[in-house]
C-alpha cells in the first residue's frame, strides 16, 4: 500500500498516526520498555495471514524479562514514537480507531520464543454504539486508550500455569478497513517477554498466528463509516480469568484506563455474577506521569466536536486548517480538515482515507 511505500522512501523516519506498543507496567511501576520486542517502526502490519502478525516485523531482541505475578495488573502503554511517552500526542493516530485485544502464548523461554505456539485472549477492549453519529464516532477500544495517555490495564489470569509468556497487545486500526485486504485493516501488535509466577491451573485452548484470523472475519474487512449494529472482534473468546472492557471514554479522564469486568469464574468459587459485578481499580501509579486536569480538560473540548481527530497534528494556517504531512484530509465520513501543509497534497487512498502526502 502507499504507506509502506513511503515509509520505505522515509527510510528509518516514523510515520505520523502510526504507532507502537512499547512500554509496560506492573502493579503500577514502570517497567519501560525493557522486556518489549520494540518493532523496527509504527508501521502497521496489514496482512494478517503472514508470520509478521506474530511480534510484528522482525522486531528488535528485549533487553529482558518483566516479572508478574497471576493476579497482578499490568497496564500496556502505546505511543507514536519510540520512546516519546507524552500525553500530549495521542496513542495512535487520529481516526485509528478499532479494538485493542490482548493474547499469551505460553512457552520455554520467553526470549527466544518465535510465536508459533498457541496463543489464547486474555483482554479486550473492543466498541460500544454510540448514540449518534457512524461507526466512526462509536465507542472503541483505540479511544480508551487514546484519552489514557496510551494505556490499558487489566489483570494477568491467575488460573494459568506458572513459567514464561510471550504477551501480545494489538490494536487494529479499521479507519480504511472498508478496502479490499491487505490494503484495509491496520494492525499494530508487540510481544513483551514476561515470566509468570503465582499462578495455577492448566492451558486453555489456543490459536494459532496466522490462523486465528482470516481476512474478510467481519471485524476485519469493514466499513465503519456507516451506522454499526454490532462489531465482532476478530479471533477467540476472553478465557475465563480473563478480563473485558467496554469502551465508553470520548474524553481523558483519570481513571478511564483502569477499569475492566472480569470473565467466567476462573478457577476460583466466585460465581460469575459476583465476579461480573466487581469493577476493579488499579493502582494510581498509572496516572502519575499524566498531565494535569485542567490540561486535559481544555484538550477534551477540542476532541470532542472533532471526532476524527486533526487539532494535534495540524501545524495550521492563521485562517483556515492544514493537516500535517501523512495526517488523514478526506475520505467519507471524515468531518476534519481536508487541506494539507504547504509541500503536501490530499491524495485518495481509498474511498474511506485521504492522505495528505
Ligand atoms: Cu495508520
Amino acid at each position: 500500500m502507499k504507506l509502506l511505500a513511503l515509509s520505505a522512501l522515509l527510510g528509518a523516519s516514523q510515520v505520523a498516526g502510526h504507532s507502537i506498543w512499547q512500554d509496560l507496567w506492573v502493579n503500577g511501576v514502570d517497567q519501560g520498555s525493557v522486556c518489549v520486542r520494540m518493532p523496527q517502526n509504527n508501521n502497521p502490519v496489514t496482512a494478517p495471514t503472514s508470520n509478521s502478525i506474530r511480534c510484528n516485523v522482525n522486531p528488535n531482541s528485549a533487553q529482558g524479562k518483566c516479572a508478574v505475578k497471576g493476579g497482578d495488573i499490568v497496564t500496556i502503554e502505546m505511543h507514536q514514537q519510540i520512546g516519546d511517552r507524552s500525553c500530549n500526542t495521542e496513542g495512535i493516530g487520529g481516526a485509528h480507531w478499532g479494538p485493542v485485544l490482548v493474547y499469551m502464548s505460553k512457552v520455554d523461554d520467553a526470549a527466544t520464543a518465535d510465536g508459533s505456539a498457541g496463543w489464547f485472549k486474555i483482554y479486550q477492549d473492543t466498541w460500544a454504539k454510540y448514540p449518534t453519529g457512524d461507526g466512526s464516532a462509536d465507542w472503541w477500544g483505540t479511544k480508551d486508550m487514546n484519552f489514557c495517555c496510551g494505556k490499558l490495564s487489566f489483570p494477568i489470569p491467575s488460573n494459568i500455569p506458572p513459567g514464561d509468556y510471550l504477551l501480545r497487545p494489538e490494536a487494529i486500526a479499521l479507519h480504511a478497513a472498508g478496502a479490499s485486504p491487505p490494503n484495509g485493516a491496520q494492525f499494530y501488535m508487540s510481544c513483551y517477554q514476561i515470566t509468570v509466577t503465582g499462578s495455577s491451573g492448566s492451558l486453555p485452548p489456543t490459536v494459532n498466528f496466522p490462523g486465528a484470523y482470516g481476512n474478510e472475519d467481519p471485524g476485519i474487512h469493514i466499513n465503519i463509516y456507516q451506522s454499526l449494529a454490532t462489531y465482532v472482534a476478530p479471533g477467540p473468546t476472553v478465557i475465563n480469568g480473563g478480563a473485558t472492557k467496554s469502551p465508553n471514554v470520548l474524553t481523558w479522564s483519570g481513571n478511564c484506563a483502569s477499569t475492566w469486568t472480569p470473565v467466567g469464574g476462573g478457577s476460583g468459587p466466585a460465581t460469575t455474577t459476583a465476579r461480573t459485578s466487581t469493577t476493579r481499580t488499579t493502582t494510581p501509579a498509572t496516572r502519575t506521569t499524566t498531565p494535569t486536569t485542567t490540561a486535559r480538560t481544555s484538550t477534551t473540548t477540542t476532541r470532542t466536536t472533532t471526532p476524527a481527530t486533526t487539532s494535534r497534528t495540524t501545524t495550521g494556517g492563521t485562517g483556515g486548517c492544514a493537516q500535517s504531512k501523512y495526517g488523514q484530509c478526506g475520505g467519507s465520513g471524515w468531518t476534519g480538515c481536508s487541506s494539507c501543509v504547504a509541500g503536501s497534497t490530499c491524495s485518495t487512498l481509498n474511498a474511506y482515507y485521504y492522505q495528505c502526502v
